[in-house]
């Protein structure tokens, strides 16, 4: 018996493997039949394998890019380099309702210039909120180089919630660098121009025109940046480039590098030499290091004045009080990075083959002894670049910007001219890989690269060329961001990724497992100043406020219709359209479409979004909803009438369509009978397991118990016109507790599917 068994058991093991050999085989042989056909090496497969993510699959990071001169930001998850969303910032986007609603409007307003509406930005720095050095993923911040600003983007729901303009620069690209618990935000100035906003002539660049350097104040806590107590470092007029806040033992100090420190103003047109030549003929320009941490103390201490309403710390307070010391560097540099360990900051030559490796503790002992070789024109002091500098790395033509592996001492480098990532150490000095990029790279990624714990295992080379890389579309190509596998000892190149939409300079990447997204927002919800909206409105509340001419509607949307389902108003008057999504379920967002009035809102579960314009002509404006949210979505419509001035709505009924009959009423009541089976079905499997266990089904059965109630109510409704012998009403009132049955099995339905796939128990 015994022997039996234990043949049965063999005699299995080898049919099981027999199988196994020839399903392998068969997968392996289509393998390379598709290899062959679409020519693809053995690499190109592993590539593959290392990004593919299938269906329902998540990434491992969260990657932040800039857009650019679309002025927004770009979400990607990595190492599936898909693209998640677009991020309004600085520019209108429609889908998102951004610069639509009247509640985005107010964000955008306040990036005015000048009373100007400015509705695009030309972003470039992302940088994640930080706690003790690392990414906390928390908030996202943004700067606008052309017209100097900095957004704030919340990620518990990737909304942009604040813009705040510089009061003194007419440009900025050293921004967003924060400082390691978000104390403070650096934003540098590029252009060298005048403080005030009035005109003032390039003959006098040297004395009125001024660079700087701004550490805006970030309320963690609030979430928004306070202008108030933020405060600015009048600069030379060098153009300021990027910075890096310190962190460890360079804590409380900002390093800015510059070029044109020549303050050379070109005037081709007057028969001088260009801008290039006169901002490069000198060897060396400026690395301005800070101390925020004293400049913060002299502001509390309220020794600080004011100019233009803020707080600025002149050139003069700055060399009194020992906050601001220059250091020379190569020629024309970019890139300026701290080490993670903040012992080190590294800069890119951009003219030269070289990094250079500052040390801290040299320019710190060069402070305290006040070993300085000299001024600069305004006094400022300067140590010399010998004593200073650890050492200078020949890492190829046009070095950029750096980024920090998670082995100690490793760096990579994007150098621009070369087209290529030097891999090297800048302990050593020693150069360890290079990979070839198609094609000149700007700034590279590594994985939360620009923290004090870089994970390493991915690089990202932003590049500015993608030339032969993808179908062509035309003369503007897409930019082309390739990712590279840095797990080994060897850089690899796994996968190049178009980025159709502005020219991305800087990304970020975080942990995907560091961000908690909420789903859905408390109803009646202001998205953008993240409290309850006076404009909220619950279901069954639905009214229109007039006082004059200025008309308030109060409305809601649900599956499937917007209510009111009429607008009734009058040339001329002013009309506020406000919306609130009842929905409680996921990804239940709604949107809000008007003909001829530029309106488009994306309400999203719980939130209130409004509009408002005037009704300049009277007429007939349908609207509807813009997203496509049940299968009665295109049902969910309406007409805004507007009536001449004076008009008086006449008393006339409206005339239905269809005509029904006793008959059609009880097919309806029989259907809708049969439906409610159906759903008491559904009920039944829910409440009979452990739902309250899953958020997403409670979600569920709280918008199906809303729906089913809705339906009680249009049954009662229907009963009474049956009773008094009105069957075309009682027909089109049964027919409306169907489409709330229809409602609720379809969300009971993705309740049961939900808890079948995340094994829920059975309770009773
Ligand atoms: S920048 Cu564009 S490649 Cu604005 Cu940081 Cu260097
Ligand atoms: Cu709501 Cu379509």
């Amino acid at each position: 018996m015994k022997f039996y068994s234990k043949l049965g058991g063999a005699l299995l093991l080898v049919a099981l493997i027999s199988m196994t050999v020839s399903s392998f085989a068969f997968a392996e042989s289509n393998l390379q039949k598709v290899m062959k056909e679409r020519g693809l090496t053995e690499k190109d497969v592993l590539a593959a394998a290392k990004t593919y993510t299938p269906t329902g699959g998540r990434d491992e990071y969260i990657v932040c890019s800039s857009g650019g001169q679309s002025g927004q930001i770009i979400f990607y998850g990595i190492p599936s380099m898909r693209i998640l969303k677009y991020v309004a910032v600085f520019t209108p986007e429609p889908w998102q309702g951004y610069g639509f609603d009247d509640e985005s409007k107010a964000v955008l307003a306040q990036g005015r210039i000048n009373g100007k509406d400015i509705v695009y930005g030309d972003t470039h720095h992302p940088a994640f909120s930080e706690t003790d050095g690392d990414y906390d993923g928390k908030y996202i911040f943004i700067n606008d180089k052309a017209n100097p600003r900095i957004a704030v983007i919340d990620l518990h729901d990737f909304e942009t919630k604040q813009i705040v303009v510089s009061p003194f620069f007419k440009s900025s690209h050293g921004g967003c660098f924060v400082t390691p618990n978000t104390e403070y935000i650096m934003e540098a100035a590029q252009y060298a121009a005048p403080y005030s906003s009035d005109f003032v002539s390039l003959n006098d660049f040297n004395e009125e025109y001024r660079g700087g350097l701004t550490y805006w104040k970030f309320n963690k806590e609030i979430g928004r940046i306070e202008p108030e107590n933020s405060f600015t470092f009048e600069m030379p007029p060098y153009s300021q480039d990027l910075s890096d806040a310190g962190k460890g033992p360079s804590y409380g100090w900002g390093f800015n590098n510059s070029f044109c420190t020549e303050r050379y103003v070109g005037g081709i047109e007057k028969g001088r030499p260009p801008y290039e030549a006169g901002c490069s003929s000198k060897d060396t320009d400026f690395l301005h290091v800070t101390n925020w941490k004293k400049a913060e103390e002299l502001v509390k201490a309220g020794k600080v004045s004011k100019l233009n309403g803020a707080y600025l710390i002149t050139m003069e307070q700055a060399i009194e009080e020992e906050l601001m010391f220059l250091i020379p560097e190569p020629k024309s540099p970019h890139g300026v990075d701290v080490t993670p360990d903040g012992l080190n900051i590294l800069v890119a030559g951009k003219l030269d083959s070289h990094a250079w490796v500052y040390s801290f503790e040299k320019i710190m002992k060069a402070i305290k002894d006040k070993n300085f070789e000299g001024t600069d024109p305004y006094g400022l002091p300067i140590i010399a670049l010998d004593t200073a500098l650890d050492r200078s790395v020949n890492v190829g033509l046009g070095p950029l910007h750096n980024q920090f592996d998670s082995e100690d001492g490793v760096v990579y480098t994007s150098i621009y001219v070369d087209s290529q990532i030097t891999k090297w150490n800048y302990r050593t000095g020693k150069i360890l890989d290079t990979i070839p990029i198609h094609y000149n790279v700007g700034h590279l990624m590594t994985m939360e690269g620009d923290t004090k714990n870089p994970d390493g295992k991915y690089l990202v080379a932003l590049n500015k060329l993608s030339i032969d890389r993808f179908n062509p579309v035309g003369p503007l190509h897409p930019q082309n961001h390739q990712l590279i596998d840095i797990s080994g000892s060897q850089m690899e190149l796994l996968y190049d990724m178009p980025l159709p939409l502005g020219e991305p300079h800087y990304a970020a990447a975080i942990r995907a497992d560091k961000l908690q997204p909420v789903v859905r927002y408390k109803t009646g919800w202001n998205s953008r100043t993240d409290e309850k909206s006076e404009f909220r409105c619950r279901a069954g509340r639905e009214k229109v406020v007039r006082d004059g001419n200025r008309v308030h509607i109060y409305g809601t949307l649900i599956r499937s219709h917007i209510t009111p389902e009429t607008i009734e108003v009058y040339e001329g008057d002013v009309v506020s359209i406000h919306l609130t999504n009842l929905e409680r379920a996921q990804d239940e967002v709604h949107g809000f479409a008007m003909y001829g009035h530029n309106v488009q809102l994306s309400i999203e579960p719980g939130k209130t979004a409004s509009a408002t314009f005037t009704v300049d002509k009277a007429g007939v404006y349908p609207y509807y909803c813009t997203e496509f949210c049940s299968a009665l979505h295109l049902e969910m419509q309406g007409y805004m009438l507007v009536m001449p001035k004076g008009y008086k709505a006449e008393e006339k009924a409206i005339i239905d369509g269809e005509k029904y009959t006793k008959a059609d009423y009880e097919g309806q009541v029989a259907t809708n009978i049969a439906t409610q089976d159906v759903i008491n079905q559904v009920v039944g499997f829910i409440t009979s397991h452990n739902y309250k266990d899953f958020p997403i089904v409670v979600h569920l059965v709280e918008d199906a118990t809303d729906q089913l109630g809705f339906a009680e109510e249009a049954k009662g409704k229907s009963e009474a016109a049956a009773a008094k012998g009105d069957f075309q009403n009682a027909m089109l009132w049964a027919n409306q507790w169907w489409q709330y049955q229809v409602k609720t099995a379809d969300l009971g339905l993705r309740a049961k599917t939900h808890l079948e796939q995340n094994g829920a128990k059975k309770i009773k």
